[in-house]
């Protein structure tokens, strides 16, 4: 007889716009309230977007990096942040949740967290393509300051045996590159958790613009597909403080077939019931890595700099 499927049922909290004076209780009241609706959907895992608890601060220019430290956490959970800790024992249900992390050292990280369901930290993960700019460029409708308040990580793309599987997490730029999935493919991922916060305006290329949408879910789907995993896909959305952001959050099948979509740009919750046994109907045949990649045959992907030189 076979074994029985190793179901997990998964939920993208979508979240709508967050004001520049929204308090943070108020903000972890949203989340409870979309805990406790999945929960009541017998999900045991939910995804909340990249930096959850706060505006999108990084559209505004500071003199000083930390003149926007009040929306920076230096505890996960902290005082304002527990009672989600506290409601996913009391729930049985687990979390992904992205913020702004400032250290002990000072250091400043584009940061999520994920909580299994007894309420434990399971693991952190920090942000590692930070998109954007690090000086003031006024000539923007709005700026993208991501590279003057965060800094890089070096800790790379970990998975992690929870939740019946192996999961690890991606944060909004990230899902661009194939490295990313890649990186935790090689690892044997099951499930990757993924935050964004992305403004429908491209001031580099607003020609880009259109093509929001889709370039979202090309990536992440490509992403589940040629890893073998699924994939959670979960917007900030909405007008923000006068700036528009995609929404379309979506729960990707390793197939790379979207089998759960947001509709609107608010707050919503979405649900999947993800069986983390149809990663090897992939793994195990077209995206057998062990038998079919050869990566020693790509002779020049291991240039030092990533970039290769075209010929003359
Ligand atoms: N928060 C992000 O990383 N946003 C980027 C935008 C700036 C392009 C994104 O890749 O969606």
């Amino acid at each position: 007889m076979a074994d029985t499927p190793r179901m997990l049922r998964i939920a993208a909290a979508q979240l709508g716009p967050i004001a520049k004076d929204e308090p943070r209780t108020d903000v972890v009241n949203r989340l409870r309230a979309m805990l406790a609706d999945a929960a009541t959907h017998g999900v045991e895992l939910v995804v909340f977007p990249e930096l959850a608890l706060t505006t999108f601060f990084p559209r505004w220019f500071t003199e000083e990096v930390s003149g926007h430290d009040q929306y920076y956490e230096t505890a996960m959970p902290g005082p304002e942040t527990q009672p989600l800790f506290d409601d996913a024992k009391n729930l049985g249900i687990g979390f992904a949740l992205g913020y702004a992390e400032l250290t002990p050292e000072g250091e400043r990280f584009n940061t999520t967290i994920l909580v299994e369901r007894d309420g434990s930290v399971v693991a952190k993960y920090r942000k590692v393509h930070i998109p954007g700019h690090d000086g003031d460029e006024p000539w923007r409708p709005f700026q993208h300051l991501e590279r003057r308040y965060f800094q890089e990580s070096d800790e790379g793309f970990p998975v992690h045996r929870a939740f019946g599987g192996i999961v690890g997490m991606a944060t909004c730029n990230d899902r661009r590159w194939p490295e990313t999935y890649r990186e935790m493919g090689l690892q044997g991922v099951e499930l990757i958790m993924i935050g964004y916060n992305t403004p429908i305006h491209y001031a580099p290329d607003p020609g880009q613009n259109a093509l929001q949408g889709f370039h979202n879910h090309l990536c992440m789907q490509a992403g589940a597909y040629q890893n073998g995993t699924w994939v959670v896909g979960v917007a900030k959305g909405g007008n923000e403080e006068g700036v528009e952001s995609l929404a379309q959050s979506a729960i990707i099948a390793p197939s790379g077939q979207i089998v759960a979509q947001a509709m609107t740009t608010g707050d919503e919750v979405i649900v999947a019931d993800a069986n983390l046994d149809w990663c090897a109907n992939y793994k195990e045949t077209l995206f057998n890595f062990a038998t079919y990649r050869r990566p020693e045959l790509y002779q020049r992907i291991g240039s030092q700099k990533g970039v290769i030189e075209p010929p003359t």
